[in-house]
């Protein structure tokens, strides 16, 4: 059994709010939304972060990137960011790869 708390998501052993699922990714609410609008994509693959991706890995990283958009453009949002943290410097606190989408209030750059 996998330690992998987004695994465990992915495999339904563990309950999340979920927007999205496919055979391949899946998206779900943040546990501590960081906007009025976070969500949270993943691939039912464990990768660890992006930078452990690997070229074979490119077509299921595309799939998820259009997921990340028809969600945002299901739910009506125009104005949202795509983030994904990479090691504990960049603030990844969970070790499987995710993108966050914020949206609903007003994104500030640089990123904190
Ligand atoms: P990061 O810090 O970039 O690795 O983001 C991890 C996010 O995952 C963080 O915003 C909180 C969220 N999170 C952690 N555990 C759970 C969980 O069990 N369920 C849900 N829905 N979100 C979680």
């Amino acid at each position: 059994m996998s330690a992998c708390i987004f695994c465990k998501i992915a495999e339904g052993e563990v309950q999340s709010q979920t927007v999205y699922e496919d055979d391949r990714v899946m998206a779900f609410k943040d546990l501590n939304p960081a906007a009025p609008t976070h969500l949270l994509f993943i691939p039912r693959k464990h990768i660890a972060r992006v930078g452990e991706a690997a070229e074979a890995d490119a077509e299921l990283l595309g799939h998820l990137q259009v997921v990340v958009g028809k969600v945002a453009k299901d739910a009506g949002l125009k104005d949202f960011r795509v983030v994904t943290n990479n090691g504990r410097g960049a603030g990844q606190s969970v070790d499987h790869l995710h993108y966050h989408l914020l949206a609903g209030r007003r994104m500030n750059w640089p990123p904190g």
